[in-house]
């Protein structure tokens, strides 16, 4: 039986069932409509929101909730992050840090699961990196064209394969840390 991802995003599915599928777990997607919270912390959004579509779907299920936290700009655009990218973009961060030598920045992943009748669980994962001083790369999505992983051989997110994203990103720690609880 198929364990269902509720999530708006293709590129974040397409990810997720990648890894899944190396651990031979059959993933499948939900795209419903929920309220989605807005909260300072990724945590609470996952656990009300998992919370929500278990209780619709009656079936046991994930979301996955993930921000970009830039250390100049105090977090920000942190659980904004969606918001900010479709308003502002990749352009307009940079914009905010022209200047700003502290580059620091990291990309936060929380998953959620869920079974009908039990009480939400939480994993969590980072990837930390810097802010590039331009877009590189066309791979990926979001804010993956300006961010730098640590250990990414100085190549943005954009640069890397799905499996090396894969192999360094907040997302797969987040969901390899649930796996390992869930197999
Ligand atoms: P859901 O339906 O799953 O919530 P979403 O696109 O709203 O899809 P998130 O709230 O988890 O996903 O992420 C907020 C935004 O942060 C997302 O739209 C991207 O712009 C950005 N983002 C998240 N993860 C990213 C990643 O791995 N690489 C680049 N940008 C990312």
């Amino acid at each position: 039986m198929a364990l269902i991802f509720v999530t708006s995003n293709s590129h974040k599915f397409g990810e997720v069932r990648e890894i899944a599928a190396r651990r031979g777990i059959n993933v499948a997607r939900k795209n419903i409509r929920y309220a989605e919270i807005q909260a300072d912390e990724l945590e609470e959004i996952a656990l009300l929101s998992v919370s929500e579509v278990c209780d619709q779907l009656q079936t046991p299920c994930f979301v996955e909730d993930a921000g970009l936290f830039v250390s100049a700009l105090r977090g920000f655009p942190g659980p904004y992050s969606n918001y900010v990218f479709r308003t502002i973009g990749n352009r307009g961060l940079l914009k905010l840090m022209t200047r700003e030598e502290d580059r620091r920045a990291e990309f936060r992943s929380a998953v959620g699961f869920c079974a009908p009748g039990k009480k939400p669980k939480i994993f969590l994962g980072k990837a930390i990196g810097a802010i590039a001083n331009s877009e590189k790369g066309n791979m990926g999505f979001g804010f993956d064209p300006i961010f730098i992983h640590q250990d990414g051989g100085g190549r943005t997110f954009a640069e890397l394969s799905r499996l090396e994203k894969n192999a360094l990103s907040h997302r797969a720690r987040a969901i390899g840390s649930f796996f390992n609880w869930f197999v």
